[in-house]
């Protein structure tokens, strides 16, 4: 039996490379719960895992055994909504990218995305991508929105893959970390990473013209090592982020500038808590 780590996943197969730099086309057997959840996908890029040599010639293996995980990122199952899907584990941060148009921005989707890193206590990072094609308002609104999620704690910055701007700031923020790039459809991450490393040439592909909707062209999360120290994992975009696996109070814990905000004090939070008694337990 060998260790390795998980640096491509597929859905049935996962790649695993070993302490050696050799990689493994593994499978698994057995089923994989998380936290009494089942998940999709129970093996996860980042994942250290415990392989068996199937075929040591062919480099095939089994998956027999998942380490444990200091962290993980994890939503509701795009396809079975009482399971959960694993986009990574074993991160140091992840790095949200978005952008306000091309495709346009739900800011919703920033708040949802924070729902699955600050359980887990994952610093986040969110960069507004795509700024050589925002207009002076787009741009000013950009800032603003940097400058709230800042206010709050997080790093957020704006950039353009196609100028390289903001590239330099990224690889700093990237360098020694084991990052999860994720986001939308579209928004540019695989063009990015490209930018940030270029023999990486991650495949990346034109918005569809009339819907700018992306059209999901990374298919598999896969970690990439950094030549300047670290390593990302690119993943698909995501098209519905939904909590079926949080309670409400899941929810509220997890906004910081609820429980931050210093203009809050306890007092006033429990005397709202008093008024507004048993609310109905619907899940978000
Ligand atoms: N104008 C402009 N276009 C960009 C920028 N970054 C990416 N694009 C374009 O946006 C389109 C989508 O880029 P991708 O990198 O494939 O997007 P993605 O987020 O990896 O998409 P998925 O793999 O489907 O999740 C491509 O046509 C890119 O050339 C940018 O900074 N500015
Ligand atoms: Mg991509």
């Amino acid at each position: 039996m060998e260790k390795g780590i998980v640096i491509k996943s597929t859905g049935s197969w996962y790649q695993v490379k070993t302490g050696d730099g050799a990689v493994w086309q593994c499978r698994i057997v057995g089923k994989f719960r998380l936290e009494g959840i089942r998940i999709t996908n129970p093996v996860a890029v980042g994942d250290e895992v415990e392989m068996t040599p199937e075929n040591a010639d062919e480099k095939q293996g089994l998956i027999t055994g998942i380490l444990p995980r200091k962290n993980y990122v994890a939503r509701q199952s795009p396809r079975a909504k009482h399971d959960l899907h694993l986009l990574a584990s074993n991160i140091d941060q992840a790095l949200l990218v978005t952008t306000i148009v091309q495709p346009n921005l739900k800011l919703g989707f920033i708040d949802r995305f924070l729902l699955m890193t600050e359980p887990q206590n994952i610093p986040a990072i969110i960069v507004f991508n795509k700024i050589d094609v925002y207009d002076e308002d787009t741009l000013e609104l950009a800032e603003a929105l940097c400058g709230i999620y800042e206010s709050i704690g997080y790093t957020a910055l704006t950039a353009s893959a196609r100028t390289g701007q903001g590239v330099d700031k990224l690889r700093e923020l990237l360098k020694d970390k084991t990052t999860l790039i994720s986001g939308q459809s579209g928004v540019g991450k695989s063009t990015l990473v490209n930018r940030i490393q270029p023999n990486l040439a991650l495949k990346t592909q034109e918005l569809s013209d009339y819907s700018g909707k992306g059209l999901h062209t990374t298919t598999f999360a896969a970690m990439h090592t950094l030549d300047f120290g670290g390593a990302i994992i690119d993943t698909p975009g995501i098209k519905l982020l939904a909590f079926n696996n949080l309670q409400p109070a899941d929810v509220a814990h997890n906004f910081r500038e609820f429980l931050r905000s210093p203009k809050i004090a306890d007092s006033e939070a429990v005397a709202c808590t008093a008024t507004n008694p048993a609310a109905p337990s619907k899940k978000p």
